[in-house]
């Protein structure tokens, strides 16, 4: 079994209800969720005017290999409205391949680790909390670590349900 961890966002919408649908459809058509961060509400990362995100961490075993997890997860993107316009465009729904246990991936479409995961505290807030000791395989450093070393001074912060 493969070691897995995605990451939800979702800045479009009833942002609480399509992170409960992705964990759904995950649950239904991948494999059941062995862990999950909480959500928090992030800043937009790249694209500053773009509404708030809410970010959520889950963890999967899976045999599936890396191409056919991502195959699943287009889908389960499209069947939740998710509509590809502009790079960082507001989105329903998107579901995120952080680490497929310590395999590196680097193909047009496909890169695991994400590369751009250790300059997001949008993802390792809740990375370290569900995973702190993960060791990044390229990196060579735990989350815990990547998390204290971070340059990114957007908000992020824990989702309260019923704050609005
Ligand atoms: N995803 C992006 C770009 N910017 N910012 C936050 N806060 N959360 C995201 O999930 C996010 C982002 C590209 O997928
Ligand atoms: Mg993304
Ligand atoms: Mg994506």
């Amino acid at each position: 079994m493969n070691n897995i961890f995605l990451l939800l966002g979702s800045n479009l919408g009833d942002r609480k209800l399509f992170l409960k649908q992705a964990i759904n459809h995950i649950e239904a058509e991948i494999t059941p969720v062995v862990k999950l961060s909480s959500v928090f509400e992030t800043q937009s990362w790249g694209k500053t005017d773009a509404p708030d995100y809410l970010n959520q961490v889950v963890q999967l075993h899976t045999s599936l290999s890396a191409r056919e997890l991502l195959e699943k997860i287009l889908a389960i993107e499209i069947m939740l409205g998710r509509e590809r316009k502009e790079k960082w465009g507001a989105r329903t729904i998107d579901i995120d391949i952080l680490f497929y246990g310590d395999e590196i991936v680097d193909e047009p479409d496909l890169k695991i680790p994400h590369p751009e995961l250790h300059k997001r505290r949008f993802t390792l807030e809740p990375l370290a909390e569900i995973a702190a000791a993960f060791v990044h395989p390229v990196l060579h450093k735990d989350i815990l670590q990547l998390k204290n070393e971070l340059v990114d001074d957007l908000i992020v912060k824990k989702y309260k349900l019923g704050e609005y």
